[in-house]
C-alpha cells in the first residue's frame, strides 16, 4: 500500500488540516500519516486560537516517524512555526522523501494568522526548492510574489516567479472572473483549468485539492494527471459536503 504523510495543524472540525487530508488519502486508498505542527480551537465559524507544538516534540515526531516509514509523498499544510522549515528540508534530505507538495497557508477564512511573522520567508527559502508542487491560491501567490494581482497576466507572472523559487510544477488556485474559476498550472508551459464557479462558501477547499494531488502522486500519477484528479475529488466533496454548525460548509471526500 502507498503511503502519504501530511505535516499540518488540527482542525477539530475535521474540515481543513491533518483532519481532512487523512480523510482524502483514504478515498485514494492511500495509507495516511501525520505530524502535527499546531493545535487550533475552532469551528465552523472560524479559528479563535492557535498552539503551535514545541521545536522539540515536533522533531521528535517526524524522526521517530520517518526512521520506520519512508513516505510515497509528503504533503507540508499549516507549519505555523518559523523554524518549521529548517527542520522539515533537514528531514527530507536525511530521509529522502521525494513528491514533496506545499500547499503555504497564510491567514484563516476568518483572517486569524496560521503562520508566524518570518515563517513564509522561511518557507519560500528553505522548502520551495525541494517541492514537486505548490499550491497557492491567488491571495498566498500575491503574498509569496509581492504581486497585486488583478488579471490574468498578473497570474502568470506570479507562477513565473514562484517557479524560480524551486518547485517543479506551480498550481495558482481560484482565479478567474464570474462565473468561471480558473487554475494555473506551470511547470515551464501554461495550462489552465477552467471550471464553473460553484455557490457557498467551504471551509478547507485547499487542504482537500493538496491533499489529493499529494495521494495521486504517491500513486505515481503525473503532476498534471494529479492536478486534473484532485479538481474532481473537489467537486465530488463539495456535492456531499454539509453545513452542520452556524458557519461555513464542511467538505465531505
Ligand atoms: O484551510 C487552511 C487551514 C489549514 N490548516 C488548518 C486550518 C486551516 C484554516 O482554518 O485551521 C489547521
Amino acid at each position: 500500500m502507498k503511503t502519504a504523510l501530511t505535516i499540518a495543524g488540527s482542525d477539530p472540525t475535521g474540515g481543513a488540516g491533518l483532519q481532512i487530508d487523512l480523510k482524502v488519502f483514504k478515498t485514494f486508498d492511500v495509507y495516511g500519516l501525520s505530524v502535527v505542527s499546531a493545535v487550533t480551537a475552532q469551528n465552523t465559524t472560524g479559528v479563535y486560537s492557535v498552539f503551535p507544538v514545541s521545536r522539540e516534540l515536533f522533531e521528535k515526531q517526524l524522526h521517530i516517524l520517518l526512521s520506520d516509514i519512508r513516505p510515497d509523498a509528503v504533503k507540508i499544510g499549516m507549519i505555523y512555526s518559523r523554524w518549521a522549515s529548517e527542520v522539515i528540508s533537514k528531514a527530507v534530505k536525511r530521509y529522502s522523501l521525494s513528491n514533496i507538495v506545499i500547499d503555504p497557508v497564510i491567514v484563516s477564512s476568518n483572517g486569524v494568522s496560521l503562520l508566524e511573522d518570518g515563517a513564509l520567508d522561511e518557507l519560500k527559502d528553505k522548502l520551495f526548492p525541494l517541492s514537486r508542487v505548490i499550491t497557492p491560491n491567488i491571495y498566498e501567490a500575491s503574498q509569496l510574489t509581492g504581486i497585486m494581482i488583478k488579471n490574468r497576466g498578473d497570474i502568470e507572472n506570479a507562477a513565473k516567479i514562484l517557479k524560480n523559487m524551486g518547485p517543479e510544477v506551480v498550481v495558482i488556485t481560484g482565479g478567474g472572473f464570474n462565473k468561471t474559476v480558473l487554475d494555473l498550472y506551470y511547470d515551464g508551459d501554461f495550462r489552465i483549468i477552467e471550471d464553473v464557479r460553484r455557490e457557498g462558501e467551504y471551509h478547507g477547499t485547499g487542504c482537500v485539492f493538496s491533499a489529493a494531488i499529494t495521494a495521486l502522486l504517491a500513486l505515481g500519477h503525473t503532476p498534471f494527471e494529479s492536478v486534473k484528479k484532485a479538481k474532481e475529488l473537489i467537486n465530488n466533496a463539495i456535492e456531499r459536503s454539509s453545513y452542520p454548525g452556524k458557519g461555513m460548509g464542511l467538505l465531505n471526500p
